[in-house]
């Protein structure tokens, strides 16, 4: 019996609706992994759910006056039919709020208790905004004032809409609360601390140094970058709504919402088992060191679940998993921007309203940003239906399909004869591409997947194409060879049929059907020639089983696949054209956000050319040498190798690194500036960097797999 595997995708937030950036990035490659996992005969687990407590939505539930529990049952909703609406299939979709699941809160205290005996959680009194009208504390969502940096006079407790920069509430001007208005006084609160430091230097990096090699560079990248800069991190607060601590004395105060959620996808687990009445599957499960946990999951989650999360399963010294493979995506914009569903800048449910299921299942699978970001376009999708799925696969399948229907009543000819050296070709095809697709699926590569089975489609089509059976027919004798090679291509209809099965099920099961084989089991084993049929498939009549659809031009039509048209693409783009323009005042914020959160607000800067962007010249190096500068305490004097020559460059950053720590360091700079001396040394370039949240600066790096030298664009 192999592994059992357990596969989670991100808890949504209650909180409004998910779209296709949330889709591609956690829930489809999630559930084509998991039809995968079955097809190689795992025994797997799906688990999600609605995350449902935390500041942002107890706000937007007080802001629309609906009771919290109300609040996240519409969302809870919503989300699972957009979900379903996509063909993901949770084996449980549940939550994390106490009237959904009854098992979460219990489970949540317990991890907080297990930490705080084993040591890893510290105590500490902090100063907080607390409303004397409303009795209560308020998160920084809660309070607005005056901004301390610029002087306006709406900005949030957390930032300023106005400069942008990350605020500390309590420097704020003129503070208020959100939610009378009345001026908030600082009153000392207790909270507790996850010491992260200690968690890594005692396990967690080794722990993680041994998977090297075995994650997404992306991923492996990022958690790289938190491990150096670990600190404690508070996981309670006071807040009326979410799991309360488990200690005396502690009324109002919740775990943060961080800290609950990724313990849902246990409790969700359990109540699953509960429900069916086999409770003791949950521990057999969790705590079975054979399991293999896999977390999808953006990349703004990759911290949580690849650093926090191991800390809190591994600290409660319980025996619980720690996840196998965390296979985060990157971002996913839309159109040349991040998707904003309120502005408008998203897919409506109306433009693809005809589309069935799998078409946009592919469509998306073959856009995901598996390693970088990437985006949704019209036209990209217009292709990828159009080129990918009626060209290749649906032509294939359908012009086989309808020649037997045709010149063999609608059965699969039997092969007669030992196969030809074509045919054998073909077979040792199909069974490259499904090994292909198997190792592509099981290394989370579904682009590397879906290549592969589009080269396939090629080979079927040209074979087809060479052996003319179009012809065969009309020649004396023919007929055997045209029966030959009908009975090769429906074999090649199966296998097909595997292969695109993880990513577009219904179509599979249809194909399968088409050749009276929905008996058998969707599996990678039974399609590769030792498993290949040797009796002949049968089945009629076969097209009967396709879609039919009357096309533009008022002529019925069957086919597997339906083109999609340029008028649609065209009054898709004119929306998005005219929403840009319309509201440029409120624009949707730019793709490429500069941090996981973006700033809000920060303005813009004025639109430039793209012949403007391409004069400068960016590469990726590495850092070789790094010292103080003997005259100013803000800088540092580097030596970065740029592949074709070494560069000295000065840079403002010494606030953030210490020299040390910077050798090897890969950075991206800007090749071109003209020299400048500062403080009496030349700096020979510049190197890009971002503020973190408390404005220090900190350096950009490159992926992995971008030498030094490599260019930017
Ligand atoms: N709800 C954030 C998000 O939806 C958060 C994920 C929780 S996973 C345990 O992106
Ligand atoms: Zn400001």
């Amino acid at each position: 019996m192999s592994d059992p595997v357990i596969v989670t995708s991100a808890l949504p937030y209650a909180n409004g609706p998910i779209h296709f950036g949330h889709i591609v990035g956690a829930y489809l490659p999630a559930d084509v992994y998991v039809r995968f996992r079955r097809m190689r005969g795992d025994d797997v687990h799906f688990v999600c759910g609605t995350d449902e407590h935390g500041v942002a939505i107890t706000l937007k539930a007080e802001r629309e006056g609906i009771a919290y529990p109300r609040y996240v049952d519409h969302w809870h909703g919503e989300i699972l039919r957009t979900l379903t609406r996509f063909g993901i299939e949770f084996d449980v979709f549940s939550g994390t709020a106490a009237h959904r699941n009854e098992h979460h809160a219990p489970l949540a205290q317990q991890f907080f208790t297990d930490l705080l005996r084993n040591g890893w959680l510290s105590e500490r009194e902090e100063e907080q905004y607390y409303s004397e009208t409303q009795q209560r504390f308020l998160p920084d969502r809660y309070i607005e004032g005056t901004c301390y940096l610029c002087g306006f006079e709406k900005a949030r407790g957390d930032e300023c809409p106005k400069c942008g920069k990350f605020l500390e509430s309590k420097r704020l001007l003129e503070p208020r609360s959100t939610l009378d208005g009345s001026r908030p006084v600082l009153r000392s609160s207790k909270h507790w601390y996850l010491d992260l430091g200690r968690a890594r230097d005692e396990w967690l990096r080794a722990w993680f140094e041994g998977k090297h090699g075995q994650w997404k560079p992306n991923v492996e990248n990022f958690v790289l970058g938190d491990l150096a800069e670990l600190r404690e991190r508070p996981i309670t607060r006071d807040l009326p709504w979410g799991v309360p601590v488990p200690l005396p004395g502690t009324e109002g105060k919740v775990l943060y919402v961080w800290f609950d959620a990724p313990i849902g996808y246990l409790s969700i687990s359990k109540q699953h088992f509960a429900k069916r009445g086999q409770p003791e599957r949950f521990e057999a499960l969790w705590r079975n060191p054979r399991t293999k946990l896999f977390h999808f999951i953006g990349k703004d989650n990759i911290t949580f679940h690849s650093v926090i999360f191991p800390a809190m399963l591994h600290g409660t010294g319980r025996g619980w998993i720690l996840p196998e493979n965390v296979p985060a995506n990157e971002f996913f914009n839309f159109e040349g921007r991040k998707f904003n569903t309120s502005s408008g800048w998203f897919v409506p449910e109306e433009s693809v309203a005809e589309d069935p299921t799998d078409v946009l299942r592919w469509a998306l699978c073959s856009m995901m940003p598996e390693t970088a970001d990437s985006e949704w376009t019209w036209t990209e999708f217009q292709a990828r239906v159009n080129g990918d799925l009626a060209d290749n696969l649906g032509n294939f399948v359908t012009r086989t399909l309808r020649f037997v229907e045709k010149f063999f009543e609608g059965r699969v000819p039997p092969a007669a004869g030992q196969p030809r050296a074509n045919e054998l070709a073909m077979h040792a095809n199909a069974e490259r591409a499904v090994r292909e697709v198997d190792a592509s699926l099981a290394e989370f590569r579904f682009r590397k997947a879906i290549a592969a089975i589009l080269a396939f489609g090629g080979e079927c089509n040209r074979y087809f194409d060479a052996e003319e059976p179009w012809a065969l027919v009309k020649r004396d004798g023919g007929r055997a060879v045209a029966a030959q090679v009908m009975h090769c291509c429906c074999r090649m209809i199966d296998v097909l049929a595997v292969l695109i099965a993880p990513v577009m099920p219904t179509t599979a099961r249809l194909l399968r059907t088409a050749l009276g084989r929905e008996a058998v089991p969707l599996d990678f084993a039974s399609v590769l020639p030792h498993g290949f049929p040797t009796a002949g498939l049968a089945g009629a009549p076969l097209t009967a089983v396709f879609p039919k659809f009357t096309d533009e031009k008022g002529q019925a039509k069957t086919a597997l696949f339906r083109k999609i048209q340029d008028e649609r693409i065209a009054a898709e783009r004119a929306r998005l054209a005219k929403l840009a323009a319309g509201a440029s005042d409120s624009a949707p914020p730019p793709a490429h956000p500069p941090a996981p959160t973006p700033r809000a607000g920060e303005a813009v800067a004025p639109t430039i050319e793209f012949e403007t962007f391409a004069a400068v010249d960016l590469r990726a190096g590495t850092i070789v040498a790094a010292e103080r500068h003997p005259k100013a305490d803000r800088l540092l004097v580097l030596r970065v190798e740029l592949g074709f020559e070494q560069r000295t460059i000065v840079a403002g950053i010494a606030a953030s690194y210490a020299p040390e720590e910077l050798l090897g360091r890969r950075v991206l700079a800007v090749a071109n500036l003209a020299p400048r001396a500062l403080r009496g040394i030349e700096s020979q370039g510049m190197l890009l960097a971002g503020d973190d949240r408390d404005g220090k600066p900190r350096l950009l790096t490159p992926d992995a797999g971008t030498p030094d030298g490599t260019r930017i664009r």
